[in-house]
């Protein structure tokens, strides 16, 4: 149980007295290679100040969305992803466990919902599910949805109508990523091609569900293959409502597991040019934040990300403990984003006195 005053997160509601200005930047989908780079090729202080622009022109820059991670069904994945500890083929000590039950599910969403997330991402290894994991995954989804957590799935490659009948069980997002730059791919995954991922990504849209599609640096690719990825991602027919960027975690028994630790400042770059392409969509400082300096982390901050996994486990690997990412919050004065707009709000009174403060719930400390 999180000590709400002392050691929780501050959370926020959009204050009215913290007016957001909202300028046109346009949203663009024709981004070419040589315009991304050029903005990864800026002096690091510009590109950061340019991100940081228009960060605070879309989005709140002291509010970070907080989401917890579950893998409901963890190894013995078939594909051959060089990256993934959760491939049958790699000697990870990665043990292969089923589906869980809801119940399981369901407690660690209420606890993850007590700690302060407003998001439950449930995550499987598989390439895709099969047409007879769907009512079981549904089932899951619409618990932890009553819990009034917005609900991310991320279950590899969609069939026929699997998009939609997680939409009817009320999935808010799904997670599908492009993982890196298309001429980058054939280098770490052989057993599906991107143009499956852009056909699931297409599949997520029609049913109506936002998506979260990103990627991950820090695998050898190179600056100009770093563009071609977050192009790729700004090029898509809409932007994705979140974009996770995620640092390698180089897993013993993988391919990758020797690779060469990426500058934390060109990551900070990758966060920053991510969100000048996609201005409104919910940067994600994803995977690899347990390998990263606070003060990096705040740069990513600074640099327009808007959102973390939290809880001490990703899916397998780790992420840093839960007292200290509410300490780094309260060192950087940000609060944690409560889901608004929907039905069964995520409400936050355990994390934060709603009497305190300026009276909007949002956790600052003005006189009401
Ligand atoms: N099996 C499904 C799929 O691949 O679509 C869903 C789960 S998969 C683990 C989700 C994403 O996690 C991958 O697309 C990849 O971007 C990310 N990921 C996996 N292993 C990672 C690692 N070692 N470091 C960083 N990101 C990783
Ligand atoms: C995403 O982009 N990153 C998360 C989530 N989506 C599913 C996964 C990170 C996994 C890191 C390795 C692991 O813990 O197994
Ligand atoms: Fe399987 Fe997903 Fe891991 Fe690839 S990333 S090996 S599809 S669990």
């Amino acid at each position: 149980m999180v000590d709400s005053l002392s050691g929780g997160f501050h959370t926020r509601r959009p204050s009215p007295h913290e007016a957001i200005a909202v300028t046109d930047t346009p949203i663009r989908h024709d981004w070419t290679r040589d315009e991304v780079l050029a903005l990864f090729d800026l002096p690091f202080n510009e590109l950061v100040y340019r991100a940081h622009t228009v960060h605070r022109a879309h989005h709140d820059p002291n509010a970070v969305q907080v989401s917890t991670l579950l893998s409901i069904k963890t190894g013995g994945c078939p594909e051959d992803c060089a990256y993934c500890p959760q491939a049958a083929r790699y000697d990870t000590g990665v043990q292969a466990q089923k589906l869980m039950d809801v119940d399981d599910v369901l407690a660690r969403a209420k606890a993850a919902k007590a700690a302060g997330a407003s998001r439950f991402c449930m995550g499987a290894a598989w390439r895709g599910p099969k047409d007879r994991d769907i009512p079981k995954v549904a089932a899951i989804v619409r618990a932890v949805k009553d819990l009034g957590l917005e609900t991310c799935a991320t279950l590899g490659l969609l069939g026929d109508g699997h998009a939609q009948q997680l939409k009817d069980a009320g999935l808010d997002y799904y997670n599908h990523n492009i993982d890196t730059a298309p001429e980058f791919y054939g280098e770490i995954i052989h057993t599906r091609e991107y143009q499956d991922r852009l056909d699931t990504l297409e599949q997520v849209r029609d049913a109506g569900l936002k998506t979260c599609c990103g990627g991950i640096v820090g695998m050898g690719e190179t600056r100009a293959q770093r563009a071609g990825l977050l192009q790729a991602l700004a090029n898509l027919p809409a932007h994705p409502e979140s974009v996770p960027i995620n640092q390698l975690v180089a897993v013993p028994g993988t391919p990758l597991a020797n690779q060469e630790k990426l500058d934390p400042f060109e990551f900070v770059r990758a966060i920053a040019v991510a969100r000048i392409l996609m201005p409104r969509s919910v940067v994600r400082l994803s995977a690899g934040r347990q390998q990263m300096d606070d003060a990096v982390q705040a740069l990513c901050f600074f640099a327009g990300a808007g959102s973390i996994f939290y809880g001490e486990k990703l899916l397998t690997t780790g992420n840093p403990d839960v007292e200290h990412d509410q300490a780094l919050f309260r060192r950087l004065d940000l609060r944690a984003m409560e889901v608004v707009e929907q039905p069964g709000t995520v409400h936050a009174d355990i994390l934060e006195s709603e009497a305190a403060g300026c009276g909007h719930g949002c956790g600052c400390s003005a006189a009401a």
